[in-house]
């Protein structure tokens, strides 16, 4: 029988989305749980390590964003062919998480002076290099025309292209400079079930 799965976040897009990508594009049914932030405070200490996200698989909680869109994938074979190709996504994944690094500090600065200069120095310097390494590791399979990895997209089209549209909201000519990056986010957003998933989903601000 298919594993029932509730997977509990914030009424955000966040460090949840990339799993609710892999599901859509699976065509699994799941709960999409969303925690109302005036209830966080008493449910914080049922959450395993105490954070969002999680996934409850049959009523058992798995943590950590990566690792539970990791486990979904796999399951969904959404992780490449072989070891090498899962490494391969897995390294990919490692980078674009290195590439948020700065959203944090964005994210919680108060001054609004100070908050829009980090912005503008994060979309016009931080992220750069990692959109030319993303640019160049997307032409290195089938020429960029297709997916990261493989012949087929993986979860880690999935986490590049949430990632992006993430920084897109803050510049929207971000990827004007990386047209196959630019192809590659049109591309992932038309897959069957990714597209139906980002019409309907709830229209939240992260
Ligand atoms: N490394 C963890 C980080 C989880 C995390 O920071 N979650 C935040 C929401 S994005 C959270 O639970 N914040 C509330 C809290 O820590 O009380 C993951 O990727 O799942």
């Amino acid at each position: 029988m298919a594993p029932k799965y509730k997977l509990v976040y914030f009424d955000a897009r966040g460090r949840a989305e990339p799993a609710r990508w892999v599901l859509a594009y699976a065509g699994v049914d799941y709960e999409d749980h969303r925690i109302p932030k005036d209830q966080w405070p008493t449910l914080k200490s049922t959450a395993p390590f105490g954070q969002v996200p999680y996934l409850e698989v049959d009523g058992k909680p798995l943590p950590q964003s990566l690792s539970l869109t990791r486990y979904l994938a796999r399951q969904h074979k959404l992780v490449g062919k072989d070891d090498w190709e899962a490494a391969q996504a897995d390294a990919l994944v490692d980078y674009v998480q290195d590439s948020l690094k700065p959203l944090m500090a964005i994210f919680h600065e108060q001054d609004e002076g100070k908050k829009s200069k980090l912005k503008e120095a994060f979309v016009k310097e931080q992220i750069q290099p990692y959109l030319q390494g993303l640019e160049r590791k997307l032409q290195e399979n089938n020429n960029g025309d297709g997916f990261f990895i493989g012949s087929g997209p993986t979860w880690a089209d999935f986490v590049v292209v949430v990632a992006l549209d993430g920084i897109l909201g803050m510049e929207s000519t971000l990827l004007d400079k990386f047209p196959k990056l630019k192809a590659h986010n049109q591309r992932v957003h038309e897959l069957k079930g990714i597209k139906e998933w980002i019409a309907k989903r709830p229209n939240t601000p992260m």
